[in-house]
């Protein structure tokens, strides 16, 4: 499966708490959930809380419904970041707490040590974060994954909050660490922590494919895949009838492009070609198209079956078994249309169709 690597805007949730005890209201502010996921509730508050409690809060990440209906897509991979919370919501704020984190005027002191982040461990794909952590360690970024595949479309996380105690009040039986045993100064303080759900990878079904008007006119990307996936060569036919494709540069060089650019009637010398050829070459430009995806995308075992056989009929095939397999190809060559070009292969350039057809050795393709 091929995955685009591509970080995409990420959705805050607030987490609000009180230490000790005070009662001032929890302001809700606008969240943005990436269209991948939905994510609720949109502020978790543990109200007043006391030192030493334990305290659960459900988070769900679910895929949205516009994930799980795409046909195309298949999973999300995403990571639960802890920030520390400005007073005042916006990004600029935000930058300045990441920035700033002990100034308690604009930034409210970090909840984030102290809530653990528990899998629902349906299925084992996700991975937790304990309590009293470092937040800004790379160990503390808890990891979810959602895959339909995996018939896995909601992660119920559980956000334990293990209150923090004061340092010189802590209980004997206090779990807590000294180092997250909290200054005195803070008793009666509200406490925040952003958490961020942050898409990192998004998977498909299938993998990309494009059409025969998109390699025969990308002159450039097409020669690129050609030359580094293919090694500058690629037959089609098989036994005693094969034809061997190349991609010189220069003017009517190029069978690669001969071959989307010659005339499916007729020959060079404005000759009718027989019907059989007529398929051989309608035939053609879905076989090489399809070798062209398979190249640069990957493709399953049946395309390349498919492919094995298109090859078979091109080179003894009738006219109804050509169009047949011809058919076959085109509905795989458009299958992966919608689904991005991976960053790996970027970038495609734009489309030169007259450059296309300069280069194209239409003459060779007088004998398909
Ligand atoms: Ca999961
Ligand atoms: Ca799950």
């Amino acid at each position: 499966m091929k995955k685009i690597l591509l970080i995409v805007a990420a959705g805050a949730i607030g987490l609000m708490a009180y230490a000790l005890t005070n009662s001032r209201p929890v302001s809700a502010w606008n969240v943005n959930i990436d269209t991948n996921l939905s994510v609720s509730p949109a502020v978790i508050s543990f109200a007043t809380v006391f030192p030493g409690e334990i305290n659960f809060r459900p988070l769900n990440i679910n895929l949205s419904q516009n994930f799980i209906r795409s046909s195309i897509h298949d999973d999300v991979e995403y990571r639960i970041l802890q920030k520390t919370k400005p007073r005042e919501d916006s990004a600029s704020e935000r930058a300045y707490c990441a920035e700033n984190p002990n100034d308690y005027e604009r930034c409210y002191p970090s909840l984030c040590p102290y809530l653990s982040k528990e899998p629902d461990g349906q299925p084992a794909n996700d991975t937790g974060v304990p309590a009293f952590h470092d937040p800004s360690a790379p160990t503390s970024i808890a990891l979810g994954r959602l895959a339909k595949s995996e018939n896995d479309t909601d992660d119920h996380w559980v956000i334990d909050l293990h209150s923090p105690c004061f340092r010189g009040q802590c209980d004997q039986r206090n779990e807590v660490p000294p180092e997250y045993q909290l200054d005195p100064s803070l008793n009666g303080e509200l406490f925040g922590c952003d958490l961020v759900v942050e898409v990192t990878n998004v998977s498909y079904v299938s993998a990309p494919t494009r059409t025969q008007g998109f390699w025969k006119t990308r002159t450039a990307f097409t020669s690129r895949i050609f030359q580094d996936y293919l090694g500058g060569t690629m037959n089609v036919g098989s036994g005693s009838h094969i034809r061997t494709i190349t991609n010189l540069t220069g003017n009517r060089q190029s069978r690669l492009f001969g071959a989307y650019y010659a005339s499916i009637p007729k020959k060079t010398n404005n000759s009718n070609r027989l019907a059989i050829d007529q398929a051989r070459m309608r035939l053609l430009q879905q076989l090489v198209t399809a070798k062209l995806n398979c190249a640069a995308f990957g493709c399953s075992a049946s395309i390349q079956t498919l492919i094995t056989n298109a090859d078979s009929a091109y080179a003894t095939g009738t006219v109804a078994s050509m169009d047949a397999l011809a058919g076959q190809l085109d509905a795989y060559n458009n299958s992966g249309d919608p689904i991005p070009i991976p960053a790996s292969l970027q970038p495609i350039g734009s489309s030169t169709p007259s450059q296309s057809s300069q280069r194209a050795n239409k003459v060779f393709w007088n004998n398909p």
